[in-house]
């Protein structure tokens, strides 16, 4: 059946899509999303700026707290992605076409989606303006407008992707590139980089090197790869107990590890990639591979960098506890584009939700904030295509694990968990506004021990 809305356009386009609003308050459950909104208000109670993790899970709580008719996402693309699956999209073991659904699908029903960019923040006025010209005043806003990729900053990137050898995880259009070069590959260096920037989910540069060499074991060509993992950091990963862990299997593996070393050019046509030494600045050294994967520089997303709600290096700057705005009150920050000293992760957004639901519906009653976020994040270091150590810690990098064993050893339990639970309970638990991590598991697995 053909959608009414399909068929109507013009002034009339505004009185259905009215109609259908108000249709929605007055006769139970609200109309499913087919599209974006038809005749956008210039005027929301809650106004949430992204529909990625964070956008979309915080605005189907606060469809709860205010109702859905006094909520907006702002969002330019049509397509919503659940990205910690493309970690297994490059090593094979998951089709790309499994992470993702349309936008219109996953934006909580009645909730308007204003599809456009957000151009500009106004926080002294209480509005935004769109990449289509309009100008949106809120009474709280959301700001969820994740970690932008600058593979730009790369000398021959992202054009140097055309050739083939290349792949990065990062990126919707380049994560099917990194199974090829698996595939295509023969004999030589695989490379896997990690830049000198803060990036999200900071396990996945390495764990895609895990899953190679397991893929080389697996197709008979070990003995022919050398990997090599070049990081701009100086350690493998910063909780203690994870890091020994990955040391050991490093070892067993054979894998070299070179440190502070940070990827500045590709010159994919010769199959090249130059490198500096942190320490030693203007020394550089070129490698030459048969398969690189590259993560990419990432920042706060351009519109931030310079507007009023961003700290001095760009990011919304939110009270760690509350995610709360230090200086804008009625503004709030929740995921990769905050300056929350933890790692950007989905897990993280997932505990944020419950917190900064809690702020929100203090801050709308005019009182304090009480729920701290003890900076909760979790990462899934899938270390084979059956195995996964599953880190997880908060912001002073102590281990806060849910399960009551070890999880720094590798288990096929927690790659299950990671393969197909963890989807799972994203698509249906988290964007829907009922997860808010597993701290309540926690305690539950944790009861009577010390
Ligand atoms: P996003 O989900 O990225 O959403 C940001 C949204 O803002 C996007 O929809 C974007 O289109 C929109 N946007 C950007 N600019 C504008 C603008 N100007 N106007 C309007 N909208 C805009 N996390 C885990 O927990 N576990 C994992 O195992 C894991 N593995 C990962 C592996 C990979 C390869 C990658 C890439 C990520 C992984 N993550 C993992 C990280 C996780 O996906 C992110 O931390 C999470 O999606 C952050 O949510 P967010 O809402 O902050 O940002
Ligand atoms: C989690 O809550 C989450 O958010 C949905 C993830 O993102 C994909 C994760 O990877 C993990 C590990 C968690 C934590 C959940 C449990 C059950 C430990």
């Amino acid at each position: 059946m053909t959608p009414l809305s399909a068929v109507v356009s013009g002034p009339h386009a505004r009185l259905l899509a009215w109609f259908l609003r108000r249709g929605s308050q007055l006769a139970g459950p609200p109309q499913l999303h087919t599209a974006a909104s038809l005749a956008a208000r210039s005027h929301y109670e809650v106004l949430v700026l992204g529909g990625g993790s964070g956008g979309v899970t915080m605005a189907a709580r606060m469809k709860r707290k205010v109702g859905a008719e006094n909520v907006a996402i702002v969002e330019p693309s049509e397509r919503h992605f659940y990205q910690p699956i493309w970690t297994l999209v490059g090593a094979g073991a998951k089709q790309l076409s499994s992470s993702g659904r349309p936008t219109a699908s996953v934006i909580p029903s009645g909730v308007e989606w204003i599809k456009a960019r957000v151009v500009e923040l106004n926080p002294d006025k209480n509005c935004i303006h769109t990449d289509n010209g309009k100008e949106i005043s809120y009474k709280y806003l959301i700001i969820a407008l994740g970690i932008q990729l600058d593979y730009g900053k790369i000398k021959g990137l992202p054009e140097g992707f055309v050739h083939p050898k290349i792949g990065s995880n990062y990126s919707v259009k380049m994560v099917e590139k990194t199974w090829k070069a698996l595939q295509d590959f023969k004999e030589g260096n695989a490379i896997f980089t990690f830049p000198n920037t803060p990036v999200k989910c900071a396990g996945a540069p390495q764990k895609i090197m895990y899953l190679s060499e397991a893929y080389f074991r697996k197709t008979g060509k070990r003995s022919k790869a050398n990997i090599i993992f070049n990081t701009s950091l100086g350690t493998i990963f910063g909780v203690k107990k994870y890091a020994a862990a990955l040391q050991e299997i490093i070892q067993e593996r054979n894998l070299t590890v070179n440190y502070k070393q940070n990827l500045i050019e590709v010159r994919a046509d010769k199959q090249e990639a130059v490198f500096e030494n942190l320490d030693k600045p203007g020394e550089t050294h070129v490698i030459s591979y048969e398969m690189l994967h590259v993560t990419p520089p990432m920042s706060s997303p351009d519109v931030l960098k310079m507007s009023p709600v961003a700290d001095a290096a760009g990011w919304v700057d939110v009270d760690k506890e509350t995610l709360q705005h230090k200086r804008f009150p009625n503004v709030f920050g929740i995921g990769d584009c905050t300056n929350l000293p933890t790692s950007k992760t989905a897990a993280a957004v997932a505990a944020q939700s419950g917190i900064l639901e809690r702020t929100i519906s203090l801050i709308m009653k005019n009182q304090t904030p009480t729920k701290k976020y003890d900076g909760y994040t979790s990462c899934p270091l899938v270390t084979g295509y059956n195995r996964v150590i599953l880190a997880e810690f908060d912001y002073d990098a102590r281990p806060l694990e849910t399960f009551p064993f070890d999880q720094s050893k590798e288990r096929l339990s927690m790659y299950l968990m990671k393969a197909d639970l963890m989807p799972f309970l994203y698509w249906n638990m988290m964007l829907r506004g009922y997860w808010g991590g597993p701290a309540f598991l926690r305690k539950f697995f944790h009861l009577g021990m010390s």
